[in-house]
């Protein structure tokens, strides 16, 4: 399978975390939109699709109203949880978390065994955690705006534990990315850069060693570009998103047509939205419909999540 997206952290035969610690403390709700809920067409069955993510058959699914952050959480809003929790992320436990090769400085690149021959991009760098994204001597307070990354799915868990919150389930998020639109590729319609500015932050130039020039792989504020018809940011690109569900392939065909959930354990979680590595001639999980999942322990410097709820009363 082509993808730019990243190795388990299991694969990399590097420590692991330990288990995950909930933590309790006050919401901090993030800007959430209303949305209807109502019937839609989920998943493609578009030959440019892949097939082997299970995104199609292509269905009717209807969600109940749910409300879903404008954005993903960002470094600032994540500080706020760890400060008020001390949450140590499973990347910290485990001393490393995965980083796309052109992010680490050229030097230290060479130190950095390699442990994935079909996805030789993605590097294990010690030290690297939501507070060092490129590693060390990266840092943040440049970049508190930002996706907060190298978080993973129990992280992102107990995120939405503190805060009152929850993750979106797969259905929710694709009925929110499409933003009102029927079946269209992209969260604004079918064409991928009708125009210029640029309308989502995904690989520039050609994939996986030649930037183009004034690119530079990597996240984006939380609030670049302009949101979809629903108000909501970055539903492509930028960094992954983890949901609810377990992943599966067969998702389309075993879930339920109301609320769907994959409750069905696999060892997966899914993940939504495609990253700045994503790009046409490669792997193009830009799209609404495309799927993505890692193991739940997993963290990259593409990874990230946004939150759901209950709809608000009125
Ligand atoms: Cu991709």
């Amino acid at each position: 399978m082509k993808s730019c997206c990243v190795p388990g952290r299991a694969d990399a035969g590097l420590p692991q975390p330990l288990p995950a610690r909930g933590g309790a403390g006050l919401p901090a709700r993030a800007q959430l939109v209303t949305l209807p809920g109502g019937e839609f067409t989920m998943g493609t069955d578009a030959a440019e699709g892949f097939a082997e993510d299970g995104e199609g058959p292509a269905r009717h699914v209807r969600v109940n109203p749910f409300a879903i952050a404008a954005t993903a959480v960002s470094n600032a809003q994540f500080r706020d949880f760890v400060r008020a929790t001390s949450h140590v992320t499973e990347a910290e436990q485990a001393g490393w978390s995965f980083v796309f090769y052109l992010q680490v400085e050229a030097q230290r690149r060479r130190e950095i065994r390699q442990v994935s021959r079909e996805l030789p991009w993605w590097l294990p760098v010690e030290g690297a955690c939501w507070q060092r994204p490129a590693g060390p001597g990266s840092a943040i307070h440049d970049r508190l705006d930002h996706p907060v990354v190298h978080v993973s799915w129990n992280d992102a868990a107990a995120y939405c534990a503190w805060a009152g919150l929850r993750l979106p389930t797969e259905a929710e998020w694709e009925y929110a990315a499409r933003g009102g639109l029927a079946q269209r590729r992209y969260p604004w319609g079918d064409e991928l850069e009708p125009e210029e500015p640029r309308r989502c932050n995904i690989w520039q130039g050609s994939f996986p060693s030649a930037p183009a020039a004034g690119w530079t792989p990597g996240t984006e504020p939380v609030t670049a570009f302009e949101p979809n018809g629903w108000g909501l940011y970055n539903m492509a690109g930028n960094a992954w998103e983890w949901c609810a569900d377990w992943f599966s392939p067969a998702y389309h065909r075993e879930t339920a047509p109301v609320d769907p959930l994959q409750q069905r354990a696999t060892g997966r979680r899914s993940q939504r939205g495609g990253s700045f590595l994503c790009h046409e001639s490669y792997c193009n999980r830009y799209r609404v419909a495309a799927r993505g999942s890692n193991t739940p322990a997993s963290s990259a410097s593409n990874v990230g999540f946004r939150v759901a709820a209950p709809a608000g009363p009125g």
